[in-house]
Order: C-alpha cells, then structure tokens, then sequence
C-alpha cells in the first residue's frame, strides 16, 4: 500500500481515569469518574466504607508507567494522547492554588515521554471533573465552574509549556447529551434547558482555554474533541434523509461552535422550537469566536436513522439512538463495523471545517482469550484496525489533511461506558480480570508486532 506521509503522527490514547488507579494518592480528589464504580452509565455511589471499583487501582499505570511507555516505544509512537486528572491538580476545583504533587507526577511522565522521543497529547478533560464541583456547584450549569477550568487549563499551559504541545479541551464533548453528569457535571433529573446551558459553559470554557493556551504556549496546537457519531439514512426516503441530518448536527453543532465560531441557526431553531432558553451574553459571544486549531475526534461505528417513529422504538440499537445498519457486521458489544465511514467522515468534516484533523481514538474491544503459549492471537483486532487505516490513507488521497492517528487503549485499560476490562482494546495484554483479580502483568499480542510493523513502514505494510 501506498505510504503515509513521514510526519504523520503515530501513537495510542488512554485516559487519566482508566488506566492510572491510584484513585487516593498524590493529593488526589474525589472526582465524577471515582463515585461511578460501573461507568458512565452506572448509578453514583457515594464512596463511603468498602466499596469496589475497578477504576481504583485499574491498570495502575501511575506506577507502571515506566514500563509501558518503554513498551509503547518499542512499537515505534510518535505520540501518546494522556488526559490530566483535574482532581490531581486542584483536588476539589476550587482551591486558588495546585496541588504540587499532581503536577510533579506528571512532570515525570512527559519527561519519561520525551526520553523515548514520545510527544505527548494532553486532553484536560476526559470524562471526570471533581466531585466537590458538583455537589457544591452544581457542576456546569455553574458559570464559576468556568473560572476554575481556566485557572486549573492555565496552571497546566504554565507548567507544562516547554513539554506539551498538543493539547484538546473536552473529551467527547458531545457525548454530554447521552452522559449528562460525566460530561457536565448534572445529577439526575436534570432536563434537556440544564443540559445546554451546562454545554454552553462548557463551550465558553473550552474557547478561553483555547485564547489561554495560544498565549503562554504559542508553538503550541489546541484542538476540540469530538465522537464521530455519523449516522446513514436508513432509506432514501426524503423524511430519512432529513431526520439524519438533523441527527448529524446533534453532534455537528459542537465542532460548529467550536471550529466556526458561533452558535448555528438550526441550533437556535432547535432550542426556539422546544422552548430551550439558553442564557448566551454578549461576551460569551466574542469569547466563541477563539476557534481551535485543529479538530479531533473517536470513531468506532455509525448507524442508521429512521423518520418512523415505531420502527425507531422498536430496533433503535444504542445510546446514540442508532438503527442497526442490516449491511454491517457488530463487534461483541454490538458496535456497528464500519470501515469506509471512517473515509466519508474524515471527508464530511474536511469538507465542512477546512481544519487538519486527527483521529484520537479508533479500536476494536474484544474478548481476548491467551491460547495454550500464553499468546494473543488477536487477528480481529489486525483486521479492524487494517481496514481502518487502509480508508485513512483514501481520505488522504481525497485531500484530506489528516495529522496522525492515535488508536484507543493501546494497553488494555477500564472500559468507559461499563468499566469492564473483559472488553479490550489493547495491543498489549494487561494480566487483570473483571473481578479485580490477575497480577497486571503486560504481555505483547500479535497486533502488537503488527501495529509496529505499520509504523516502521509507514502503513506501507497495510493491506488493502
Ligand atoms: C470513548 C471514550 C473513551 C473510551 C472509548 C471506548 O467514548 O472517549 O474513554 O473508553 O470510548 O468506549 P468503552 O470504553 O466504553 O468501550
């Protein structure tokens, strides 16, 4: 296969909160991702007495870090997407000054980063904020809570600016519409005006970060994040059609903001017709139109959209109110596999913003089993990632600017959505079981040697 460009960026993403553990040490607060034991979509459980969380210890990567950037480095990373846990730098989120053993800890990591010649990509928020901030504030339906994000952004631009120079704002920030308190902050019973109204801070919050970041970091590039959520028109029919696209833009309308500058006349629409009183100043306003640099983005699936109401109820998959797609094959966990989306949506967004873009997360979780060696013999995970990158490569011969790719959980770590670690991701195996059993050992799969292979040719190696 034809090569990729010598400076594109290879590499692996994790977040702070799956793979760290070390949920008490280091001055660490308490912070949403502690308090949800089964993930995004589980119940709150206050963490009072002895209670399990996976997430606790998960792959202890605070500790073990060491080792597995020595691994991710024998795979040949150009680039490793880290989140920084609020809660290490200001334990509540409201205090007027750092707490200095976060920031130390992470001074080592981009330092052992940068001794393997790793560039490390910083997300400032990825699924957590400090629990303090949401019982006490209300999480982003607060506008304070924007004070302390800059404060906690600036602080980390300071400290870190002669060794990060990629950074992106929130996670998924869209995903807010699916997992309110892990996105904003709000609690239950919460309604739809809460939830845009904690985004708008949110988005606010991400431009000041953005104005922030281009003054104390100015070689830096600070990017928005988005889950590529595109979805098909389940027929051709014109209501189809239309419903999908308004579905787009659910997701749409944060790169819009963020990437344009302004909120668009179909959001406003939107929020005229369900009667969404969003409070929008006029300073908030100017403060939008500080757009990121680039645009990043998770893709793992996409699915259908349906104008029928009942055939809707009736076969709506997911929580993206998706319609399985009868051409497509689901991975374990009924993710929708889809190769060539991925090409339409790098071309969908170049097309739209005219801004470089990165894929930040792309992977299969998988039920990996050790065969009778010990080995993993993850050939499915060589064949999703295969036919991924071979669409990567077309979008590029499309014309678009893509700057790198970095796979999601390179190591296997805490899922997201249900903090499982039964669904893997990684190209190196992580000895720990769902029940909290196993010694953490990491052993290298066969994607392993695969995804190194890929590097070192520069995707020459893929097969199209
Ligand atoms: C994205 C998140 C990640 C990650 C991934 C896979 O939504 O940004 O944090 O976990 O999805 O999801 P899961 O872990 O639920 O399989």
């Amino acid at each position: 296969m034809k090569q990729f460009p010598t400076d594109f960026l290879w590499g692996g993403a994790v977040a702070a909160n799956q793979v760290e553990g070390a949920w008490q040490e280091g001055g660490k607060g308490l912070s949403t991702s502690d308090v949800q034991p089964k993930g995004i979509f589980g119940d709150v459980t206050e963490r009072k007495g002895h209670t399990f969380s996976l997430k606790d210890v998960a792959i202890d990567f605070y500790h073990r870090y060491p080792e597995d950037i020595a691994l991710f480095s024998e795979m040949g990373f150009g680039i490793l997407r880290v989140s920084i846990a609020w809660t290490r730098i200001f334990p509540q989120g409201d205090e007027l000054t750092p707490c200095e053993a976060g920031l130390a800890y992470y001074d080592e990591l981009f330092d052992e980063l940068a001794k393997h010649g790793i560039k490390a990509m910083v997300t400032l928020s990825h699924y957590e904020m400090p629990w303090h901030l949401v019982t006490q504030y209300g999480g982003w339906s607060n506008r304070e809570v924007i004070t302390f994000f800059e404060r906690y952004a600036k602080v980390v631009f300071k400290r870190y600016a002669e060794k990060v120079k990629w950074w992106l704002t929130f996670n998924e920030i869209n995903m807010s519409l699916h997992a309110p308190l892990t996105g904003v902050g709000l609690q239950d019973g919460c309604n739809e005006s809460d939830v845009y109204q904690a985004i708008h801070h949110q988005l606010v919050a991400s431009a000041l970060v953005v104005r922030a970041c281009h003054l104390l970091i100015p070689d830096a590039k600070i990017g928005n994040m988005l889950l590529g959520g595109l979805v098909y028109p389940l027929t051709c029919q014109p209501n189809d059609v239309f419903e999908t696209l308004q579905e787009n833009r659910k997701w749409l309308f944060f790169g819009d903001v963020q990437c344009r500058g302004a909120y668009p006349g179909y959001m406003l629409r939107y929020f005229r017709d369900k009667g969404i009183d969003v409070v929008i100043t006029e300073e908030d306003k100017h403060i939008l139109k500080q757009t990121v640099d680039f645009i990043s983005f998770s893709y793992y699936m996409t699915g259908c959209v349906t104008a029928d109401k009942a055939l809707n109820k009736k076969i709506r998959g997911n929580i993206l109110n998706m319609v399985p797609n009868p051409h497509l094959q689901a991975s374990e966990w009924g993710w929708q596999i889809d190769p060539v989306g991925l090409r339409t949506l790098l071309n969908e967004l170049w097309d739209r913003y005219q801004k470089p873009l990165f894929i930040v997360e792309n992977g299969l979780g998988a039920k990996d089993q050790p065969d009778e060696q010990g080995q993993i013999q993850d050939d499915y995970r060589i064949s999703y990632m295969n036919d991924h990158l071979v669409q990567v490569r077309e979008a590029m011969e499309d014309g678009v600017d893509v700057l790198g790719y970095t796979s999601w959980g390179p190591i296997d770590l805490i899922s997201a959505s249900k903090a499982e670690i039964g669904k893997r991701y990684g190209f190196i195996y992580v000895d720990r079981q769902d029940d909290g059993s196993g010694t953490l050992a990491r052993t290298r799969k066969k994607s392993f040697y695969w995804y190194q292979e890929v590097i070192r040719t520069h995707g020459a190696s893929l097969k199209a």
